[in-house]
């Protein structure tokens, strides 16, 4: 049986965090090798070219010899009980700490800025890039990244002198983070996502808990208590779409309009944001609450939220063709993106949504997809593994379609729409079954539109 030497450190993974983390270890001159539980992972020849001579293991890990191993650092899409890594589970080094984490926990043991980190089921990459730009705004040095995009580890190298990190968190790269120390943390929401590999929701929210370890500063949900942490923290702050009690950043009427308001003042109206929807009004709230703890101005800050005009793949709208919108919002990959989709959408067109839905579902409930589509949509036309899950849960309360694939399913959308109509693409799932990730998904679907446009229209 292959075996990881004594001393080495174990890579699991080779995609985009695995090969990060090999080129960190590679920097710090410790010696690794790696493992991929595919056959034919896809970076092996990128990973040969970059590591000539560095160990490789691909397939089951209960086909490799770990039990030497000096660290195992695990990818954030390999679940940590995973046969082989399971039974090394509970294990210490020898300086106390945990044998199994993830890439997070060698960045935190690198990193000398601090750190603001941001998780939730929704909303994270959104609140990432406003915090972001925030801090760009008040002529910090940061770095952005994470689950959003760039790895964490590659920031230490393609911004040495930085004075803040802004990271996105999952709940996968949480579940593997022993303490991340940060100075400011933001759990946004939770709702299903997840759960083929957390179990259940309690499994879901005890994984995102963890960026609460060794916080000194959190912002929460003031209207989701699952946000809220468990034990007390040196400092928390709430934010909310309701009036705000003292203290929080909520929303009110001043003059006959909403205002984003903190502790009594009205900070800007709601009118002004960038961002259409109560979610992102939500979004602005969580991102000021941070950085006015990092001691930015609350004026360059709203400055931020006015230009800011969301991230591609969101609730984007692409196209208007013959009166019908085209919105792309590949990114909602759950059912709470999608319900927060609708809801922006819905209520100005009651009836006129065609949803294009479906793929992995990742055992999530879609029951509360009905009564919004009852209300707001025309059809559903769902696609992928997950669609007779979608079809059972929708069926009585919409007209539902079911086609092979997102192609058929642009195609009937083209075929029922009406001028008036919006064509969502929100697929409330995973894409996994069908494309590579949701960023494909999205370019798929924005390239069809594109098509259509210069086609000049909608026949
Ligand atoms: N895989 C195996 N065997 C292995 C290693 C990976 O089968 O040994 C599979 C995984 O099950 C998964 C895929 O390969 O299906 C990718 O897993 P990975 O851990 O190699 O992923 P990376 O390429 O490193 O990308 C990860 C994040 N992906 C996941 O957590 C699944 C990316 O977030 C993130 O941008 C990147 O690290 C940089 O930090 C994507 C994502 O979908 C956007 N995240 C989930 C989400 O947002 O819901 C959590
Ligand atoms: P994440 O990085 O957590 O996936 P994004 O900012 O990329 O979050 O947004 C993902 C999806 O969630 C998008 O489809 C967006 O429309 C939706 N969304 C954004 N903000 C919220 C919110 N506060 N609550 C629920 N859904 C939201």
């Amino acid at each position: 049986m292959p075996k990881v030497a004594k001393g080495e450190t174990l890579v699991v993974g080779l995609g985009v965090s695995g090969r990060a983390i090999c080129r960190h270890l590679a920097r710090e001159g410790v010696p690794f090798m790696v493992a991929d539980t595919r056959e034919e992972p896809p970076g092996l020849d990128a990973f040969r070219d970059a590591h000539p001579g560095v160990g490789l293991h691909c397939g089951p890990l209960t086909a490799l010899d770990m039990s030497e191993a000096e660290e195992i650092v695990v990818s954030p899409g390999v679940d940590p009980h995973t046969p082989g890594l399971a039974e090394r589970q509970g294990h210490r080094r020898a300086n106390g700490e945990p044998l199994v984490v993830g890439e997070i926990a060698l960045f935190v043991r690198a990193a000398h800025a601090p750190i603001a980190a941001i998780t939730g089921s929704n909303a994270k990459s959104t609140v990432t890039t406003l915090l972001g730009d925030m801090a760009e705004a008040a002529d910090k040095r940061v770095a952005v990244g994470g689950n959003l995009g760039t790895p964490a580890l590659d920031l230490l190298v393609e911004v040495p002198e930085a004075e803040l990190y802004v990271l996105e968190l999952s709940s996968f790269q949480l579940e593997t983070t022993p303490c991340l120390g940060a100075e400011t943390v933001a759990f946004l929401n939770l709702s299903e996502d997840h759960l083929d590999r957390h179990g259940d929701m309690a499994g879901y929210r005890a994984a995102k808990l963890g960026i609460f370890r060794g916080a000194r500063h959190a912002v929460v949900n003031a209207e989701d208590r699952m946000t809220w942490p468990d034990a007390p923290l040196p400092a928390m702050e709430r934010f909310t779409t309701q009036p705000p009690e003292a203290g929080e950043w909520g929303i009110a009427k001043r003059g006959g309009q909403d205002w984003l308001m903190h502790d009594g003042t009205a900070l800007m109206a709601t009118a002004e944001l960038g961002l259409a929807g109560r979610h992102n009004q939500a979004n602005a709230l969580a991102a000021l609450a941070m950085g006015h703890h990092l001691g930015f101005s609350l004026a360059s800050m709203c400055q931020v939220l006015r230009q800011f005009k969301g991230l591609a793949h969101r609730s984007e709208v692409l196209a208007d063709i013959d009166g019908v919108r085209w919105i792309n919002d590949s990114k909602g990959t759950n059912v709470g993106a999608t319900l927060a989709a609708i809801a922006g959408l819905g209520p100005a067109q009651p009836g006129r949504i065609v949803l294009l839905a479906g793929g992995v579902g990742k055992g999530a409930d879609f029951a509360p997809l009905a009564g919004p589509m009852a209300r707001y949509g025309r059809e559903a036309i769902l696609f992928g593994t997950d669609a007779p899950r979608l079809a059972a849960a929708l069926e009585d309360s919409v007209a539902v379609t079911r086609v092979a694939d997102l192609e058929a399913a642009m195609q009937r959308a083209r075929k029922i729409a009406e001028p008036g109509d919006c064509v969502l693409l929100s697929p409330a799932c995973a894409s996994l079954d069908q494309f590579p990730n949701y960023l494909a998904r999205g370019e798929a679907f924005r390239q069809w539109v594109q098509r259509l446009v210069e086609e000049g229209g909608h026949g």
